[in-house]
């Protein structure tokens, strides 16, 4: 082998990637669909830290068009201020790698620009090496189910996921959809379970997912409905992936903008693994607070798997940090990221980002063990990465 260092980098950057866990929706789904720098910058990542930067009224702002707070989120975080944030510095990286001078331009001068690229969805995911992503697929808002009345989208690349929080928020609301949808039940429970069955049917969904707060963590396995969809998932053989650790509204005005970290107790992580042993989960915390306790319950249970860095823990420092605490307790059995993008422009910045950082990182643990004597190979390599990128989801998902 040449070179360590450039060998990780060149396997990395050549390695296909499965992106478990995503807001993205096919080009074909129109209204759904977000892609450009206007969607970009109109992130809410972006738009919480242009808040708290300025002083600009909250509710007129949501007034604009997102052509005019884009041009507003241009002009004061980018060119008023040094765009050294993480949300920024993705932006950066993304008209970069596009070669876009954006150095003294208004944002329309790079809108403009970025336009006549016109840049496909599919070609976004040539560039950085994507093969499957997981969109997340609420199964209780009609507008966003029509996805799956029309599937003129590559379903291979696409894959869906049952996104079922409002199971936990909005009930009334649930049973009144199921109800549209199913005629014959015997109860609440049972009529959920078969509005599942029909959703299942429509989207062949790769897994279920819940996003929960301390309290509903708290009081998970007491939730009339969970035992059953649990049983449900471990009929269909889908995993169960748990979010945990957000705080709806800590801020209602900023809207999707408002949301914060919640403290949560992971024990009745363990709790859930170990009664519903038979079921597989899917996991990924939120708060930096959890991260050794999790990782240390990921050695303790065979059906629990760690995903990804979580929105506010998709930040380098914390990502070198926990994602050398997971190899050292782990090894290589974890899901290293995902991208959360909403944008799929998002992809050009979310996965190079990650790239670097774990370049870095296994290379000083290979560094580590050929000092030791141990022999590595190309080879060894490339199914060690290929493992982090992709197999080990596909395994857990249970795909072919
Ligand atoms: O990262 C985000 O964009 C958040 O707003 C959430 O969507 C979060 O990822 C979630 O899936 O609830
Ligand atoms: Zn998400």
């Amino acid at each position: 082998m040449k070179n360590l260092k450039q060998t990780i980098t060149e396997i990395i950057n050549g390695t296909e990637i499965f992106d478990i866990h995503t807001h993205l929706f096919p080009a074909a789904f129109k209204k759904y669909h977000l892609s450009g720098i206007s969607e970009v910058l109109n992130y809410h990542y972006l738009i919480a830290e242009l808040l708290t930067t300025t002083n600009i009224n909250v509710k007129n702002f949501y007034k604009l068009t997102k052509i005019e707070k884009a041009n507003i989120i241009w002009e004061e975080l980018f060119k008023k201020r040094t765009p050294i944030s993480e949300a920024c510095k993705g932006v950066l990286t993304i008209l970069s790698e596009l070669s876009i001078d954006y150095m003294f331009k208004s944002f329309d001068e790079i809108n403009t620009e970025y336009s006549k690229l016109n840049l496909s969805d599919l070609q976004i995911f040539k560039i950085i090496k994507i093969s499957k992503i997981v969109m997340t697929n609420n199964p209780f808002d009609k507008s966003e189910w029509q996805l799956f009345k029309n599937k003129n989208w590559d379903t291979n690349k696409y894959l869906a996921s049952l996104r079922l929080d409002d199971i936990l928020i909005n009930l009334d609301k649930c049973l009144d959809i199921c109800k549209e949808n199913i005629n014959n039940f015997d109860n609440d429970n049972d009529l959920i379970i078969k509005y599942l069955d029909k959703v299942y049917e429509e989207s062949k969904p790769v897994y279920a997912a819940l996003s929960l707060n301390g309290l509903q963590l708290n009081s998970f396995l007491k939730n009339k409905f969970i035992p059953d969809i649990l049983k449900w998932l471990e009929r269909k053989n889908i995993p169960l992936s748990l979010l945990i650790g957000v705080r709806r509204n800590v801020n209602k005005d900023f809207l999707l903008a408002g949301d914060g970290i919640d403290r949560i107790d992971l024990r009745h992580l363990s709790e859930i693994c170990n009664q519903y042993s038979n079921n597989k989960i899917l996991c990924s915390c939120l708060s930096f607070n959890d991260q050794h306790e999790l990782t240390v319950l990921a050695r303790k249970h065979q059906n629990l798997k760690i995903f990804g860095f979580w929105w506010f823990m998709n930040q380098p420092s914390l990502i070198k940090l926990i994602l050398n605490l997971r190899i050292e307790l782990l090894g290589l059995n974890f899901i290293p990221q995902h991208s959360d993008a909403r944008v799929t422009d998002q992809l050009l910045y979310k996965w190079p980002h990650f790239k670097a950082l774990l370049s870095k990182v296994l290379y000083n643990h290979y560094n580590d063990i050929k000092l030791k004597n141990f022999k590595i190979s190309e080879n060894q390599i490339s199914d060690d990465v290929s493992k982090l990128f992709y197999i080990n989801s596909k395994n857990f998902l249970n795909l072919s």
